[in-house]
């Protein structure tokens, strides 16, 4: 018997599947949870419907993060499905592209850092808000995705390093509000890996290359390796984590 047997978990944040959500939602099937999925617009319905129907669900809703909306309808809809649910995966991020090239000043304007902060932070805190009704009380688990750039200052990365930086702080927030009613809230920093997001950072090959040279591990991560820490933490095993940004990057952030 898996150890997520018996929690429902919705995933968010499927664009293909080499995505990180895919890993985790694939991590979570096989640990025994019944999961529902959603997507971000009508061309990535039919992947996202293939993804789920492998996975054994039927349960895909439609979700921009930039309408409270249709957060507010997502959760409305699976609540018809579910009358509660234990596990939140949200993976989801984006900024413009010319804002995450080139020199942090360059691409810094008013409307960039609003929408990387928006889509990136700002809406982990409304599905949260959001999904309360349906998580309170059942040792939930709410669950992002980070990266290094929140702390340190990356080439590239630019307004997005501020933005998972307002996420990571956001992560601390919510697991001191949603605490007394059972409920953890964590986040994953992953080492680089391959996605359709990846392939938007600048230099992003270059910047895999030097990881996977100086990384302890001598690796890259895989979204398995995300996939089965994000099971792990949003299971009972992990009961008394609660407000933690754990890395899953070959060790890479230990370096000096
Ligand atoms: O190296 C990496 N790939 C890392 C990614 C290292 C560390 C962290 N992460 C983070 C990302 O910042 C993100 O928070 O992991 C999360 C998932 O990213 P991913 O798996 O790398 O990227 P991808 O497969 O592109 O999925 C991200 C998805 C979007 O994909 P597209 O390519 O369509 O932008 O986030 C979704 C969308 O499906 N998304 C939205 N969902 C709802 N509303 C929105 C939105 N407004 N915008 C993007």
């Amino acid at each position: 018997m898996g150890f997520l047997q018996g929690k429902r978990a919705l995933i968010t944040g499927i664009a293909s599947d080499r995505s990180i959500a895919s890993g985790i939602a694939e991590a979570m099937h096989r640990q025994g949870a019944e999961l529902a999925f959603t997507y971000l617009n009508d061309k990535l319905r039919p992947r996202v419907e293939k993804a789920a129907a492998a996975l054994g669900s039927d349960i895909v809703l439609p979700l921009d993060v930039s309408s409270d909306e249709q957060i507010n309808a997502c959760f409305e809809q699976l609540g018809q499905r579910w009358d509660g649910f234990d596990i939140l995966v949200h993976a989801i991020a984006y900024a413009p592209r010319e804002a995450i090239e080139g020199e942090f000043l360059d691409g810094l304007t008013r409307e960039n850092w609003n929408t990387a902060h928006e889509i990136s932070a700002f809406s982990l805190a409304a599905m949260a808000k959001a999904a309360r009704p349906l998580m309170k009380d059942r040792n939930g688990s709410i669950l992002t995705l980070s990266y290094l750039g929140a702390e340190r200052a990356l080439q590239n990365y630019n307004v997005m390093g501020v933005a998972k930086a307002s996420l990571e702080a956001t992560v601390r927030y919510l697991a001191l509000n949603l605490g007394p009613e059972g409920t953890r809230v964590n986040a994953i920093s992953a080492g680089p890996i391959k996605t359709l997001s990846a392939a938007g950072i600048a230099n992003f090959r270059k910047m895999l290359g030097h990881f996977e040279q100086y990384a302890p591990l001598r690796r890259s991560v895989t979204i398995e390796d995300v996939g089965n820490t994000a099971a792990f933490l949003c299971s009972d095993l992990a009961a008394g984590i609660t407000g933690e940004v754990t890395y899953v990057d070959s060790g890479y952030n230990i370096l000096g």
